[in-house]
């Protein structure tokens, strides 16, 4: 088979490597904490960025060509043989896919799921041949102009039944691939206007969409989990997807609470005004931590612009979150990143995943000195010791009344409450993280 890249397998070489092509954190079976570092990780390469974003943006076209000279069914052939080279020679044993990224579209559904069909077949023998596996799968609901205005969420009936047979050749196709799980990202499930938008109805069809797709995959012997992934914004307005906290207030009213997790993404958790450690705690305080999108935004742009995650500070904290978690069961970490515009050669794909991954490896290693510490979880168990005795206790074994509290507060004067120690605490962490 014809190999796109020159370089062979990326090696670990260590911290002090000055090899361009190497990892200097990332050593997948080095065992942390009792489990390998790829288990802790379970890296997944994402399709669309990878192997078909192009460099396109609002103001010009293609920076990259990744059509591999090559048309029709046999171009998304080349791009699959490529995908898997990628992902052999940077040790990634996972991958994502929208419908639409593996296969080309025909001129109905049907057509599309025939040609859908022909690509899990083939990628099928490439996962046998590999052992590589795939994470998730979803459908692309929101690029076509069918779409415009939503596909659970679109006024016209049509959309929405066409929207949910693409969801069925997805489900299809991940159990065919015996991957662990099924997206959903409510690309233009939101709206642009409140003037044209019936929001309770939206809302009621979005949840019918979630139920039949999890009834069907349920009947046909899916275990794994249902992902949503929240974004507040882009491309519409407003998506009913928020944020963790709105998706879980939605699932619990529809009761779809016990098959649906989060896909968290850091660049997503930034657009709504949250940081990523703050929607990976919520999704782990609620029981909903699943999987994550793994990159990071420019807060300076502003939109979404999917860069691969090299900030060590997000990557230290989010990992902290996935150990506090207990790991990832069937979720794992997907860089939805692509390399910028101007990083335009085959090798840029290599180097940027290099960076993500070494950054994760990093964070790890970090996560794991932060919990050896201790200094932090003790700072926050010591915190909330009023509540291990005397009037605390009774209330976090909530046998008080209000008379029996009021009883005790009445005559309380001076109140020391303790210092937060915002300060102190951030030190350790530069200390855990810059120290050696
Ligand atoms: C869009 C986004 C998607 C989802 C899958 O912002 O993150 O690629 O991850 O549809
Ligand atoms: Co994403």
């Amino acid at each position: 088979m014809k190999k796109f890249l020159e370089i062979e397998n990326v090696p670990y070489l260590g911290k002090n490597s000055k090899e361009m092509f190497s990892f200097r954190y990332y050593n997948k079976d080095e065992i942390l904490l009792g489990k390998k570092m790829k288990d802790h990780l379970r890296f997944a390469m994402s399709y669309w960025h990878t192997i078909n974003a192009s460099g396109t943006d609002m103001f010009g076209g293609d920076t990259m060509n990744k059509n591999f000279e090559k048309e029709g069914m046999e171009k998304y052939k080349a791009k699959a043989d490529f995908a898997f080279e990628l992902m052999q020679k940077l040790g990634i044993e996972y991958y994502c896919f929208h419908d639409v990224d593996i296969a080309p579209e025909g001129k109905d559904l049907e057509e599309s799921t025939r040609y859908l069909e022909e690509m899990v077949a083939y990628l099928k023998s490439k996962q046998e041949q590999t052992g590589i596996k795939l994470l998730w799968a979803t459908a692309n609901n929101f690029g076509d102009k069918k779409f415009m205005s939503g596909a659970a969420t679109s006024p016209n009936a049509d959309v929405f039944a066409i929207a949910i047979g693409k969801v069925k050749a997805v489900i299809d196709a991940t159990i065919a691939l015996g991957g662990s799980g099924i997206v959903f990202w409510g690309g233009r499930e939101g709206y642009d206007t409140l003037l044209n938008t019936n929001m309770g109805l939206e809302l009621d069809h979005l949840a019918y969409f979630l139920t039949l797709a999890r009834d069907y995959a349920r009947k046909k012997g899916f275990q794994g989990d249902f992902y949503i992934e929240p974004k507040p914004k882009e491309p519409t307005k407003h998506q009913y997807d928020f944020d963790v906290s709105t998706c879980i207030g939605f699932l619990r009213k529809y009761k779809l609470d016990k098959d649906f997790k989060m896909n968290i993404e850091a660049n997503h958790a930034t657009l709504a005004g949250h940081t990523f450690q703050h929607e990976l705690r919520v999704a782990r305080t609620e029981g909903f931590f699943g999987s994550i999108d793994a990159n990071q935004g420019d807060l300076l742009l502003g939109w979404d612009t999917d860069q691969f995650p090299t900030n060590v500070y997000d990557t230290t904290l989010c990992m902290y979150e996935v150990l506090k978690a207990g790991g990832f069961t069937n979720g794992g970490l997907n860089f939805d990143a692509k390399a910028r515009r101007a990083s335009n050669t085959f090798e840029d794909i290599l180097l940027s995943y290099i960076a993500g991954m070494d950054a994760f490896a990093l964070g790890l290693r970090k996560a794991q000195k932060i919990i050896e510490d201790g200094r932090i979880d003790a700072f926050i168990e010591q915190r909330y010791a009023s509540y291990k005795k005397g009037i605390g206790a009774q209330i976090q074994k909530k046998t008080v009344t209000m008379e029996s509290l009021y009883a005790y507060a009445k005559n309380l004067s001076v109140v020391a409450v303790e210092s937060g120690r915002q300060e102190y605490l951030e030190s350790i962490l530069n200390n855990i993280l810059f120290g050696e």
